[in-house]
């Protein structure tokens, strides 16, 4: 049996979506977005950092969000949800499940830091600012890209769990503004249950 284990608003999401998306049984260890559950000393035997999502499979214990969708794909999946290695799309799709992680979350992550996690006297606005330029920078090429496609590669596939996942969270954020292509992708999103249940989005 696969177990997640999760938090609410996290990246955890992600799986939690890819799960139902693919119809896979799994239990979810639902905790709480708090030092008390993710720092706790079980947790941290999970993940070192003490941080979501991570995958439990028999023997198996994973974290990191993209290795785990791919591990799903690979292990439960003939290839769905991912373009094969002879298609045109492959490289695409390694691009944007790559630049994920590595473009778009970083400011992501410093203007949660400075609008929520931080105490108020210790958030700084020249910092949150950098950031949100910086996080209207990385979303415009994906902007671009998605234009005249139904989902960021054409057919929904991993790429949106990951990279969709972000662009939603981005909106929440409030800096798709003007970004009308974005925008109406969010919108798509919402009409797949999977999504629905599995993701806050406003
Ligand atoms: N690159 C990692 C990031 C994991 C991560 O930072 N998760 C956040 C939630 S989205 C977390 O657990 N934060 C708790 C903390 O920093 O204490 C992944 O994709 O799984």
């Amino acid at each position: 049996m696969l177990t997640l284990h999760y938090a609410p608003f996290s990246r955890a999401e992600r799986i939690h979506w890819l799960l139902e998306e693919l119809s896979l049984p799994y239990e979810l260890n639902k905790m709480e977005f708090s030092p008390a559950d993710l720092k706790s000393e079980e947790h941290r035997k999970r993940h070192p950092l003490g941080r979501v999502p991570v995958l439990e499979d028999g023997d198996v214990s994973i974290f990191e969000s993209g290795a785990i969708v791919e591990y799903i794909i690979a292990r439960y999946t003939d290839g769905d949800l991912k373009p094969a290695t002879d298609s045109p799309l492959f490289p695409e799709f390694l691009q944007w499940f790559h630049y994920c992680e590595g473009m778009v979350m970083p400011p992501i992550n410093t203007i949660v830091v400075h609008t929520l996690l931080l105490p108020e006297d210790r958030r700084d606005p020249v910092v949150l600012g950098q950031a949100q330029r910086l996080l209207t920078k990385a979303l415009q090429p994906v902007e671009q890209a998605i234009e005249g496609r139904q989902y960021l590669l054409g057919d929904f596939s991993a790429v949106d769990i990951m990279l969709g996942h972000s662009i939603v969270k981005s909106k929440m954020t409030g800096s798709l503004e003007g970004m009308d292509n974005l925008l109406a992708y969010t919108e798509r999103l919402k009409e797949r249950p999977a999504f629905l249940e599995t993701v806050i989005f406003e």
